[in-house]
């Protein structure tokens, strides 16, 4: 009897083995789920990100689909013109993605991301989130949460994290909706309404990186699972306006069934200097985070 995975998330693999991705890289495993999510008709456009490494140089790329590097601020830009020519040659079931960092989306592509999703041109932009700048060597970028230790935070970035999902959202795009690689179905399953849905679609997936973080490469799954528990990190979508929680997240508005926060920050070397009062602040930006979803969720 196959694994019950397996109704929602194919065999077939598109993105192929042997890649130079660090051991437990979230990218690897996040771009290989979204291709078995989309299936062979899709175009991907990568900017400069770790993710352009693991793909490998052509003509030998891991990816099994049609791909295109593209320089940072240019991919929302680039997928857009994709999408309107494979429109006017009558292409109109091909998926075009956009798979970009948190840098590449959160700071030096933002002006393209809001663009495209201001045209509202038919493209998923997905968000990979290690929360820093992990291909130059882990320094910090809009994405990084606070206290969080970077290259070029030494002593924790002072700064909140952006959030990008609401302010794609804020576009009035018909589908927003946040990941995490503990629950590949829920990821999965997003991406295929995504891909169902004519117009801009956006999903923003966390993605704990061993190297950046400072943890063991085999607790990459433990890690985005404490992150949800915690509720550090929250799983919903938007879905024509209309604001959802979804997976694990459904349960978490009582604050009595969310893990402390520092079970998950105590996982990871980048927290290891903060003081029970930094903790305590964590605590409360993310008690404050559930408090504005309850408003929301209550009308
Ligand atoms: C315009 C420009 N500035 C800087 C760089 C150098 N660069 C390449 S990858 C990268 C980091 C990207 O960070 P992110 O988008 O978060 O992806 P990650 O590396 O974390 O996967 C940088 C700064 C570049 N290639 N182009
Ligand atoms: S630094 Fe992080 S995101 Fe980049 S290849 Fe290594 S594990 Fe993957
Ligand atoms: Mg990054």
């Amino acid at each position: 009897m196959s694994h019950p995975l397996f109704k929602v998330i194919p065999k077939e693999e598109y993105f192929l083995p042997g890649t130079p991705a660090c051991p437990g890289c979230p990218a690897a495993l996040g771009l290989r789920l979204l291709l078995k999510a989309l299936g062979p008709k899709t175009v991907i456009v990568i900017p400069a990100c770790c993710s352009s490494i693991i793909q490998g140089a052509y003509p030998r790329s891991a990816i099994k689909v049609p791909l295109i590097n593209i320089a940072f601020a240019a991919s929302a830009a680039t997928a857009s013109g994709i999408a309107e020519a494979l429109e006017l040659k009558g292409i109109g079931d091909a998926n075009v993605v956009v798979w970009a960092g948190d840098g590449g989306t959160a700071d030096i592509g933002l002006q393209g991301l809001s663009g495209a999703a201001e045209r509202g041109h038919n493209i998923i932009y997905v968000c990979y989130d290690n929360e820093a700048y992990m291909n130059t060597g882990i320094q910090r970028s809009g994405a990084t949460p606070y206290m969080a230790w970077t290259t070029t935070t030494p002593t924790g970035k002072r700064e909140i994290k952006k959030d990008i999902p609401l302010i794609v959202a804020m576009h009035r795009v018909p589908y927003v909706a946040t990941a995490a690689l503990a629950y590949p179905q829920d990821y999965v399953m997003k991406l295929r309404k995504a891909a169902a849905k004519k117009g801009f679609k956006y999903i923003h997936l966390l993605a704990p990186c061993p190297p950046g973080w400072r943890f063991d490469s085999s607790k990459t799954i433990e890690i985005s699972r404490l992150a949800v528990e915690t509720g550090t990190w929250v799983l919903y979508e938007i879905e024509d306006g209309k604001f959802r929680l979804t997976g694990p997240s459904k349960g978490l508005i009582d604050k009595s069934k969310r893990k402390p926060v520092a079970e998950y920050l105590r996982t990871q070397g980048r927290f290891s200097h903060l003081s029970d009062e930094d903790m305590a602040k964590i605590q409360k930006i993310v008690d404050e985070n559930w408090e504005w979803i309850k408003r929301w969720l209550e009308g």
